[in-house]
């Protein structure tokens, strides 16, 4: 048996004992972006990966998920597993239906492939811009991919800096599916919430059929885990970003861990705390009733009706 590849130096191990969160997560939450890596014993990493982390596997997902009172999950295909969607494929099966996935396709994936992972559970595929993470892909492939998946009725989840948007906007607005943006675009938060950037991204949200994700605060903050002086919480500078994209896009907007969060160099959040951000950026019962349950069963359970919201509407408010 080879012997597993070491982990890439300095890299940071998800929190292994989270805190019991304070905000109650309403019934049918969804965890719109969490990963799988491995267990490498079984699902061994690509070998183009740019990087190589420690096992996460499906148990210690769903153990997290089970710990905050998270429902359901979408488990994106981590770029540590290349085109190789087994370990994410085998953890949406084994959910019995409480997970979807996303999935990382190559132009040149047989119709029986796209088929068999439509049937496991794969609403999507992820195109990701982030040269640390990946080589960059001919934007022939990324639209042969994109033509070859919309029969299915998938969506394309797009991974790309914020100062990139430019570049790219008219490429996006022209892909024929839905699409779903990570980490809001990656707001470079030392910027104005309401200047030409984030506002620019905001923009285009509006101009397409865009859904985006609030997630990541750990990992676009740049004042850190420490809260402010006179504050009680973390990730104050990412704030005013996300509550912003969820009072002007209440009905397209999607939360996520991140879990086992890949390539974080300064710290490693507390999940627990990561869901006590979250009446922080959705104000409102009802903001956060289609922030976690209406928005995500609209998109990855589109034949479900959500549970009615109002159930968390006594949960103790923590800002
Ligand atoms: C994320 C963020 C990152 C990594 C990946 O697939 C991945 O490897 O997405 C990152 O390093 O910013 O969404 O998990």
């Amino acid at each position: 048996m080879t012997a597993p590849a070491p982990k890439t130096p300095g890299w940071l191990d998800w929190c292994p004992e989270p805190s019991e969160p304070v905000f109650v997560l309403p019934p049918g939450t969804v965890d719109t972006h969490c990963h799988v890596f491995g267990p490498q014993a079984a699902f061994p990493f690509a070998p183009e990966r740019k990087y190589t982390p420690c096992d996460a596997s499906k148990d210690q997902l769903l153990a997290l998920h089970d710990h905050l009172g998270v429902s359901r999950a979408v488990i994106v295909q981590a770029t540590c597993h290349g085109a190789d969607n087994r370990a994410m494929t085998d953890a949406v099966l084994a959910s019995g239906g409480r997970a979807r996935g996303i999935a990382t396709v190559r132009p040149d994936v047989t119709d029986a492939e796209l088929r068999r992972l439509d049937a496991a559970g794969v609403r999507g595929v992820r195109f990701n811009f982030l040269k640390r993470l990946v080589d960059s892909a001919p934007r022939e492939d990324l639209t042969a991919v994109a033509e070859r998946i919309t029969p299915l009725g998938w969506h394309i989840v797009l991974y790309f800096e914020a100062a990139d948007l430019p570049e790219l906007a008219d490429f996006f607005a022209a892909l024929p599916t839905p699409l779903v943006v990570d980490h809001m675009g990656r707001p470079d938060v030392t910027r104005p919430v309401t200047g030409p950037e984030f506002s620019g991204f905001l923009r285009f949200v509006e101009r397409a059929d865009v859904w985006v994700k609030v997630t990541c605060p750990e990992r676009l903050t740049v004042t850190g885990p420490a809260a402010r002086k006179g504050e009680r919480h973390p990730y104050a500078d990412v704030v005013p970003f996300a509550r912003r994209a969820v009072e002007e896009f209440p009905d397209r907007v999607l939360w996520g861990t991140d879990w086992p969060h890949p390539n974080l160099t300064g710290h490693m959040p507390d999940d627990g705390l990561l869901v006590d951000h979250i009446p922080r950026i959705a104000v409102t019962p009802e903001l956060r009733h289609k922030l976690l349950v209406a928005n995500p069963t609209r998109l990855y359970w589109p034949d479900e009706r959500p549970p009615e919201s109002g159930s968390r509407a006594t949960s103790p408010r923590l800002d």
